[in-house]
């Protein structure tokens, strides 16, 4: 048999050995994504002729992912959607599976850009994105494909990405159909809460510090930040949200945390992590890195570097120490020190492995799916936000029981007559 031509552009082809044990150990706990849908893919190949780009952290969980759309008959392309999450050693591992890989650890903004542009060249019929920057480069330097007709629809995977594209859509530049795979309950509510949620981790190991006793400041209480606020005070840390929504202050303030203004918590702070969504959360000015503690952590475990004013906080040290693999100790002129993780990218991809492959799993199960959903119904697909349809999340959910061993009622009829009916009262 002739072997396949694989494009690829990957740190260290030799890594391959230690990239499929990394496979293997999170196939095991992907059982809707790495063993359902795969198995049934593999029979059906609902993705035949089909080209899929990835723009993905590149970890053992993704790898599953696109394992199982290859299996469904699609030829993938997948590309890094952060310069610092990808594993070289599972990058390795899928160029050998006939995955087409344009990432490595560490690649500059240049290279992390001419990375997605070798996946757009392969004219893909669907786009995973992870944050806005392949589908937003698709519009902007591959108007031909756009128009073409050829992309029956994408899809983006984190919070930061759906803001972007809705705010494209709004203004009318959003030209193929997208679903905010975030948006669904299978995603947000697990991934989001519990995969972030722990993600607090990265920064306990990112300096390797106890938890109990100190005054951590978590900025934002949607689905990733509740879930780390919850986390730390599990850990004996003593937690004060952040918020700029008043029903999620609330919310914060009623599960009996202190809520108070960033600048108010600066002074006490001995840990203060973001994940908003939006930038400088920490105001970029040198009167507020004053107010900081000294030897206060600053992590980010939001999509994008610019939640934590990481260029000023740079810009406002006088000397930067790379002390621990990926973290810096900075010096400011008055002797204070801050210890800041990863770059102040996303601490919980970047010191740690990225989300549990457990709940992975569900997130990636929604992408499988909804790939073959937009396969079969590319024709009648509009461009602009498309929720996933309800039955697609459910599905997954039962798919994610099914693999626990968990069973649970199901509506009788007269239950479900009286759900949807109104005549019954008091
Ligand atoms: N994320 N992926 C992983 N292990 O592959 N971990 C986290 C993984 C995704 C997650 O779905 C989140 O929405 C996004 O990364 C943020 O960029």
């Amino acid at each position: 048999m002739v072997r396949k031509i694989v494009n690829y552009k990957i740190a260290d082809e030799s890594l391959s050995a230690q990239g499929e044990e990394a496979l293997y150990i999170a196939q095991n706990k992907m059982p809707v994504t790495a063993e359902i849908i795969r198995e049934r893919f593999q029979k059906e190949k609902p993705l035949e002729g089909i080209t899929i780009a990835g723009c993905l952290h590149v970890t053992k969980e993704t790898a599953n992912l696109a394992l199982t759309l290859q299996a469904g008959g699609a030829e993938v392309y997948l590309c890094g959607s952060n310069p610092l999450s990808t594993q070289d050693d599972v990058a390795a591992a899928l160029v050998k599976r006939d995955i087409n890989v344009f990432a490595w650890h560490g690649n500059t903004t240049e290279e992390f850009y001419w990375c997605i542009n070798e996946c757009l060249k392969a004219e893909p019929n669907i786009m995973i994105d992870d944050g806005g920057d392949m589908i937003v480069t698709a519009h902007k330097d591959f108007p031909e494909l756009i128009s073409s007709g050829k992309v029956y629809g994408c899809q983006e995977e984190t919070t930061t990405g759906v803001k972007r594209f809705i705010a494209m859509d709004r203004q009318g530049k959003l030209s193929v159909p997208l679903f905010p795979v975030n948006d669904a309950r299978c995603k947000n509510q697990f991934d989001n809460e519990l995969g972030t949620g722990q993600g607090i981790i990265s920064a306990i190991y990112g300096m390797h510090i106890l938890f109990a006793g100190k005054n951590v400041t978590i900025a934002g209480y949607g689905h990733c930040s509740s879930g780390m606020a919850l986390r730390a005070r599990g850990l004996g840390a003593n937690v004060s949200v952040t918020e700029v929504d008043p029903i999620k202050a609330l919310k914060a303030r009623f599960a009996g945390y202190t809520v108070k203004p960033i600048l108010e918590t600066l002074s006490e702070a001995d840990v203060i992590l973001t994940a908003t969504g939006c930038k400088h959360v920490i105001p970029p000015n040198p009167e507020v890195f004053k107010k900081l503690k000294d030897g206060v952590i600053l992590g980010n475990l939001g999509h994008f570097d610019i939640e934590i004013p990481t260029k000023e906080l740079y810009e406002y040290a006088k000397e930067i120490n790379p002390i621990r693999k990926n973290v810096e100790e900075l010096i400011f002129p008055d002797g204070k020190r801050a210890y800041l993780l990863a770059k102040g990218r996303l601490a919980n991809l970047v010191l740690s492995e990225g989300h549990p492959s457990e709940v992975m799993d569900m997130s990636f199960g929604l992408q499988s799916l909804m790939s073959e959903y937009i396969v079969q119904n590319h024709t009648t697909l509009k461009p602009g936000m498309i929720d996933v349809p309800k039955d697609i999340d459910d599905k997954v959910g039962y798919l994610k029981l099914e693999a626990m061993g968990i069973k649970i009622d199901e509506l009788t009829e007269e239950q479900y007559n009286y759900i949807h009916g109104f005549e019954e009262g008091t």
